[in-house]
């Protein structure tokens, strides 16, 4: 299954392979492919599940290598063994996200994916939508070592972040401002509703 968004850096020769136990995983993981294309890192999606498909995860994880894949980020809930399933079967680097789950909010799963025995390293990162982002920054910052344009890549985005938290030094002066701006992004809404 290929679920990314159709665009150059979700290619053919992905660097990075972004696997996930379950469709429900995408709400998070998207965020991960996302920031990997913002980044123009070449990815690709899977749903790989380690109890529902577990020798699709095997297939996959001992594949990955010959296929040219740098690096995994894998993201799963609850007893989330993926990522360190994935691990046992790859010596690539594996960066594990964290899904929240319903039942604990994803505590369950931060646990299950840091606290690998000795062994068998999974990188794990924060719960939900911010460990996916750092997922593939971490990633592209890793990468960057042999690709000069990925870590290029990754420090613009990282002038615009720094660029754009000064823009607003002020919160509450910007706030009448932003009001103003959803306000009249509103009204144009409705003019050309009605148009
Ligand atoms: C895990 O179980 C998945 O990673 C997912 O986060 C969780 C729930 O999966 P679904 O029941 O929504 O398919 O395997």
């Amino acid at each position: 299954m290929s679920n990314g968004t159709p665009n150059s850096a979700s290619s053919a020769k992905p660097l990075v392979g972004i696997i996930m136990g379950s469709t429900s995983d995408w709400e998070t993981m998207e965020h991960a492919a996302k920031t990997l294309q913002e980044l123009g890192v070449t990815h690709e999606t899977r749903v790989v599940s380690a109890h529902r498909t577990p020798d699709l995860l095997f297939e996959y994880a001992a594949e990955a290598e010959k296929r040219g894949v740098e690096l995994i980020i894998a993201g799963a809930g609850g007893a989330a063994h993926l990522p360190g399933m994935t691990a046992s079967k790859t010596v690539l680097p594996v960066l594990g996200v964290p899904v929240e789950s319903k039942a604990l909010k994803g505590l369950d799963s931060l646990l299950s994916i840091a606290q690998m025995p000795g062994g068998i390293p999974v990188g794990t990162l924060a719960i939900g939508k911010a460990g996916a982002i750092n997922a593939a920054l971490l990633a592209a910052a890793m990468l960057g070592n042999k690709y000069p344009e990925i870590r290029e890549a990754l420090r613009k985005f990282r002038k615009s972040q720094t660029e754009k938290v000064l823009s607003v030094p002020d919160p509450a002066k910007a706030a009448p401002a932003i009001a103003k701006m959803i306000a009249s992004a509103a009204k144009s809404k409705k003019r050309k509703k009605r148009a």
